[in-house]
């Protein structure tokens, strides 16, 4: 985690909840070229210069619960990565990420702490980036302040004034290419009283991948914007891999029997509402797009997350 000073708690809670991971749509993008203004390059073009196995971030992961009852203060720094990395086994995509991971590293804070946040971006990235936050009542999510070409870095200072679990993602003018190569994550502010203990907390982010060759075709698949267009995606993925929550690759989610577990899950999109579903379970209680300020729902069977929520 790129965030050790941080602390934690949650939103969702199941039990004996099973997940699945790389669901698939069929479709065979036919690309037609695009023309976009020169700051911001063609998604489809070669950029990597950094190679990785996977993107997929470890879903136990998550920063610990907070148990303090006063605000400190954190300094948070998350590092636009463009990288090759592979989607499933044999194929590779250009990833363009926080801190090397999909979805980006879950911040934690409590209501009333203040953060200095440092966006910057990877040398070798040939992209510009920034970061909104819905944390951040103000402009953008503090977008244009923390707007970064390769090699720079910027420095926002916010206070958490209100509780709830945020998605942060990039958005620059071609945001959505953008959320859809993987920058998007999840920062979570407890409220004051803090959040009920569990035994077990997990972290999962869906996101959908457009590509101009077809699903599980070997070699670099590339971006498609014409496919992202009509929102039919060749790849829909958690964590950003096909099956990368199973034993093939960082292995499944564990808990065990009589555990209660909190599920934090964001949904980058950026065009698919995700139908999240625990297999042959409810979730017990449920705060509909990270709104923990309100009372749960209850004994849900299937939450629908809407994209950028
Ligand atoms: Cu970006």
């Amino acid at each position: 985690m790129g965030q050790p000073d941080l602390n934690r708690r949650g939103f969702m809670l199941g039990t004996g909840a099973v997940l699945l991971a790389g669901a698939i749509l069929p479709t065979i993008a036919d690309a037609k070229e695009k023309s976009l203004p020169e700051a911001h390059p063609r998604e489809d073009e070669a950029f990597a210069t950094v190679k990785k196995h996977t993107v997929a971030a470890n879903p136990a992961d998550v920063p610990p619960p907070i148990k303090r009852a006063y605000a400190i203060h954190h300094d948070i720094e998350l590092e636009a990565r463009q990288v090759e990395a592979e989607l499933s086994d044999g194929t590779t995509f250009h990833f363009m990420t926080w801190n090397g991971q999909v979805p980006g590293p879950m911040i934690r804070v409590r209501q009333g702490d203040t953060v200095s946040l440092t966006i910057k971006s990877s040398k070798s990235n040939n992209r510009p980036h920034n970061l909104d936050m819905h944390a951040i009542y103000a402009t953008g999510g503090g977008s244009t302040a923390t707007f970064v070409l390769p090699g720079q870095s910027k420095t926002e200072k916010f206070k958490c004034m209100y509780p709830g679990a945020f998605i942060y993602h990039c958005a620059v003018p071609n945001m959505d290419a953008h959320i859809s190569s993987g920058m998007f994550g999840m920062i979570l502010v407890e409220p004051y009283e803090g959040l009920q203990q569990v035994d077990r907390e997990f972290y999962f982010g869906q996101h959908e991948i457009y590509t101009k060759q077809p699903f599980g075709k070997n070699g670099l698949a590339t971006f498609d914007y014409d496919a992202m267009t009509r929102e039919e995606p060749n790849y829909v993925v958690f964590n950003g891999a096909v099956n990368g929550i199973t034993s093939d690759w960082l292995g499944p989610a564990v808990a065990h029997v009589g555990e209660k577990i909190r599920v934090f899950m964001v949904c980058g999109g950026p065009n698919l509402t995700s139908s999240f579903h625990a297999i042959g379970n409810v979730w017990s209680r449920c705060w509909p797009q990270g709104a923990i300020a309100n009372e749960p729902i209850k004994y849900v069977q299937t939450q629908s997350v809407p994209p950028g929520s």
